[in-house]
């Protein structure tokens, strides 16, 4: 780790974020009560430990649990615009720590430093954007059928929210709800991947040190570290209304059947297999870009990255060069050096997956027009670097149909209407982010119809990730159906109460029921 540190300013980085190194013990997290197991967290870049985390165990868990509930007694009674100036500060701190906490997600996780950078400003925003929200978390008034009556509609705090969260955004997804969440006066109970896990305990020493300025209880903010065994003391845990999850459609499931069998809430943000078309109209300049960030962003590993290229017959052969010209301009190192576009994967369990799906789109009929393969020598030790890969392949090969957390990128062609593209789009199980290149009004139109896109994000002349915190974000089908970041979401961070209050002196029934005494 020396080596590195002293090149890209790890080890600073760590010091500013209360973060202990290797040799100076284990980091908990300020709140963490873990007494559990260390998690040894290596790096994808260097393959380097970078330090160590205590796990949660049971009895742990009960007292963050009560933390979590003592603090929400008190954080619910406190004025919405007050918890809103704690978010403010907590944005403010994230302002200052940018380039620290970037640098430590780009280590850690392996995706380019800018797109580290561009995680802690997407925290950064959702703060922002919270604060605004927490002086309009408005009800409505209806109107009553009854004479003498009115109907209003309040919302409520909520509880402890449990908030799941992968390894591919190790701090955006989880301020994304803990800003929300805490403006509607919910406190949070954090479990981190256990990839990333020194983001998680970074992120808590920031905002522990905001609420400890406020005279606040950490419990408004707790983390609990281990794999999913520590994920399921919160699925299956009553005291927990509302469990936001992200992360793959298999995980999704077993946590949607757990928390709805105890009625609880779920918010789910699961996997996409997000697709662009390419009409006859689309510009190739903004093609290219948007495509080939889509597909190798973050090495493949966004939930919206782009994994099919639908491309009309017309232009095929002109937009499978240009991209094919695009991958041969890009860098694939540490991605802490901003010369390199592309990081390496999370682990070498995903490099094995991504080398199975390669082999099983060349077994199904693919055809191979970019090769991948792992990266070895110098620069390259870590065994986590590959190439991103495009393939020529059919919407129906079962390899196209699942999500592969990798880049590797297939080309397929329709030679009819949009109608056409659309259907192959559409012609997966997930529901994510779609997009559609075209400087046709009418296509752009049918694909945001009704008839068009069935995922929860609809694009045009922009590619499928990359979305900015302001809209709701999330899809449906195998995708989960929840929503989270801008718009409305909060909402889900709240419960709804219906009044109707009588202000005359009779008491009329609804539906015009008599009951004479
Ligand atoms: C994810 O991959 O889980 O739209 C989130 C995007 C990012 C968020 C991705 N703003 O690509």
């Amino acid at each position: 780790m020396q080596a590195v540190s002293a090149d890209f300013g790890i080890k600073d980085a760590l010091k500013q974020l209360g973060l202990k190194d290797i040799n100076e013990g284990t980091s908990t997290g300020s709140n963490n009560f873990g007494s559990g197991e260390l998690i040894a967290s290596y790096s994808p870049t260097d393959g380097q430990l970078i330090g160590k985390v205590s796990t949660t165990t049971k009895d742990d868990y009960e007292k963050v649990i009560q933390a979590a509930q003592d603090a929400f007694l008190m954080f619910r009674a406190m004025p919405a615009p007050q918890r809103g100036e704690i978010v403010r500060q907590f944005g403010n701190k994230l302002r200052e720590l940018k380039e620290p906490l970037g640098k430590l997600v780009s280590y850690e996780m392996g995706k380019s430093l800018q797109e580290g950078y561009g995680e802690v400003q997407e925290m950064i925003d959702i703060c922002d954007f919270a604060v605004g929200l927490s002086r309009q978390l408005n009800g409505q008034t209806i109107p009553s059928e009854r004479p003498g009556h009115v109907m209003r509609e309040q919302w409520h705090s909520l509880g402890v929210v449990g908030i799941i969260s992968a390894f591919n955004f190790p701090v955006a997804v989880w301020a994304w709800n803990t800003a929300l969440a805490w403006v509607c006066g919910d406190t949070c109970i954090w479990k981190a991947s256990e990839k990333a896990p020194l983001c998680a305990v970074a992120c808590q020493n920031i905002i522990a040190e905001v609420l400890k300025d406020n005279n606040l209880p950490e419990g408004i903010s707790c983390i609990i570290n281990g794999d999913y065994k520590v994920g399921e003391f919160m699925t299956t845990d009553h005291r927990i209304p509302l469990i936001s999850a992200t992360g793959s459609t298999r995980m999704g499931r077993i946590v949607g059947a757990k928390v709805a069998e105890r009625f609880g809430k779920s918010l789910l943000e699961l996997g996409g297999n997000n697709a662009i078309i390419i009409t006859p109209t689309a510009d190739l300049k903004v093609v290219v870009p948007g495509a080939v960030f889509g597909a190798v962003g973050t090495c493949g590993q966004r939930c919206t990255s782009t994994r099919r290229l639908i491309i009309h017959e017309s232009v095929y052969n002109k937009v499978r060069d240009a991209i094919v010209g695009a991958y041969k301009q890009l860098t694939i190192g540490n991605p802490l050096d901003e010369k390199n576009h592309i990081g390496p994967l999370i682990d070498k369990d995903a490099v094995n997956t991504y080398l199975a799906a390669i082999e099983k789109a060349k077994a199904e009929g693919g055809n191979v027009l970019v090769e991948g393969g792992v990266l070895e020598g110098e620069g390259y030790e870590s065994g986590c670097y590959v190439k991103p890969a495009i393939i020529e392949a059919k919407n129906d090969f079962e390899i196209v149909q699942s999500e592969t957390f990798a880049p590797i990128l297939y080309l397929m062609k329709y030679s009819g209407d949009v109608e056409q593209a659309i259907a192959m789009q559409n012609g997966v199980a997930q529901g994510l982010s779609s997009a559609i290149m075209t400087n046709e009004m009418k296509e752009a139109e049918k694909f945001l119809s009704f008839a068009g896109s069935d995922c929860g994000i609809a694009n045009v002349n922009i590619g499928t990730s990359g979305a900015e915190i302001g809209g709701a974000f999330g899809g449906e089908k195998e995708t989960g159906g929840g929503r989270e970041s801008g718009s409305d979401a909060w909402k889900i961070y709240m419960r709804r109460q219906t009044n109707t209050i009588n202000y005359s002196d009779e008491l009329p029934l609804a539906q015009g029921i008599k009951f004479d005494l």
